[in-house]
């Protein structure tokens, strides 16, 4: 599937340091060491509606991964997935009476359009759930070889009691994934299955749903084992990060890890797992389900800066969970008017230091508040000169521009 066109990216001419994340796995911050490319697979959407401010907040926040990887030096294989055949999208389009493939690519090139004006880095791989079907059929067929699939009416199930390491990647107990399972896509009370967190892989026809010929009958793949599959294909075992927002943790990326480690044992799936946040809106988590939803392209077309909504999302931690406030956006527009200001003196404070303060907040588990506040520093500091002599530096403002840019995603 394609992408969205890629921003210029301007070269730093300084590298910023290796790249700390919070790993939900263990609890604890690691610095993947990539001896290749750095290879990032981040969920995408389903795409049954327009992107809110929660999906941005979760690429942008990996954008900034990807930057501050490439600002260290490394080159980035980036995967993203489209959920492009699934039960909400299917459900949603039948009760709007759209084609489901109409409904997902429009929604897709919304979302193309969404991420272009946000300066998000495009992943190298975009791909959907439709075109994976052979991939996931074939990884159906290793899981099955080795006897951790059972079938349940038409439908295939993966068995969790197959991988020695279920639970390492989310940490919870089984009470609780039994409590989260119903509420995220799964079918703890199906009867037939072995165990109530067996999770689908593949769901036979169901009459006036589409179908894809297998093996074991036409049907389509479950949920987690498509980003399995993509995920293997593009980047292989054992890629440096795993990303999504929490509400992926489990059960989809615990069983995605299953789903691998069971097909090929002793490779881990992902070294790290990384999650952003939950954004809410009106007091709830902000959700396509719920209803409660600010849409990046209606900002868009109210003629909102796109940087002013990307400002707003880099002023949040990209682990933390927040709301939503239209406040926040004004002062956002109020301060790069600021920032802009500052910048067209073309003279200011020093900026070297204010770069390595960017990168190093960056690489310290993606700290763009921090960074932001770095930036902050020397507007205030430029500002506030009143003869640009001695401590000014000439070249500050492009500099500045570079480092916004680059390591940002900030372009003024
Ligand atoms: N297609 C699946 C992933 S394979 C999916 O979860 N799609 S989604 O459209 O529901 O979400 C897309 C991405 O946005 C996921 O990474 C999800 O974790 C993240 N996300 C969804 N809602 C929010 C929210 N309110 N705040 C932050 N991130 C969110
Ligand atoms: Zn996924």
């Amino acid at each position: 599937m394609r992408a969205w066109p890629s921003p210029e990216i301007p070269r730093l001419a300084v590298q910023g340091p290796p790249v700390a994340v919070h790993d939900t796995s263990i609890n604890a911050r690691v610095t993947p060491s990539p001896e290749g490319p750095a290879r990032m697979y981040v969920c995408g959407i389903t795409p049954y509606d327009a992107t809110h401010i929660g999906h941005a907040a979760t690429y942008v926040g990996f954008d900034l991964l990807h930057r501050a990887w490439r600002n260290a030096g490394h080159d980035v294989t980036y995967v993203q997935n489209v959920t492009d055949v699934d039960d909400p999208l299917l459900e949603r389009a039948a009760k709007v009476h759209v084609d489901w493939v109409e409904l997902a690519e429009r929604e897709t090139e919304l979302f193309r359009q969404d991420m272009t004006a946000l300066r998000v880095v495009p992943p190298a791989h975009y791909v959907g759930a439709v075109e994976s079907i052979p991939l996931v059929v074939a990884l159906i067929e290793r899981l099955h070889a080795v006897g951790s699939i059972y079938q349940v009416e038409t439908d295939l199930y993966f068995s969790v009691g197959a991988d020695p390491a279920f639970g390492a990647e989310s940490g919870l107990d089984r009470a609780t994934m039994l409590e989260i399972f119903p509420e995220r896509g799964g079918d703890p009370d199906r009867e037939g299955k072995r165990d109530p967190l067996d999770c689908i892989v593949w769901r036979g026809a169901r009459e006036g749903e589409p179908s894809w010929p297998s093996p074991w009958g036409p049907g389509r793949p479950g949920w987690h084992i498509e980003c399995t599959a993509i995920a293997l294909e593009y980047l292989g075992g054992d890629f440096e990060v795993q990303g999504g927002g929490t509400d992926l943790v489990f059960p989809h990326h615990e069983m995605g890890a299953g789903h691998a480690q069971v097909a090929d044992p002793g490779t881990r799936f992902a070294q790290t797992y990384v999650h952003a946040g939950m954004v809410a809106y009106d007091g709830e988590k902000m959700s396509k389900s719920r209803g409660n939803l600010v849409f990046v392209s209606a900002l868009r077309n109210s003629d909102v800066d796109p940087m002013a909504i990307r400002l707003v999302l880099l002023r949040h931690h990209y682990r933390s969970d927040w709301e939503w406030l239209d406040a926040e956006l004004w002062d956002a527009v109020d301060t790069l008017a600021q920032w802009r200001r500052a910048l067209a003196l073309g003279a200011g404070a020093p900026a070297l230091p204010v770069v390595a303060r960017v990168l190093s907040a960056l690489a310290d588990d993606l700290d763009a508040p921090a960074a932001g506040a770095a930036v902050q520093a020397w507007v205030d500091a430029t500002l506030g000169h009143d003869a640009l002599a001695d401590a000014s530096d000439a070249e500050a403002a492009l500099t500045m521009y570079s480092v916004l840019d680059a390591a940002l995603g900030l372009a003024l």
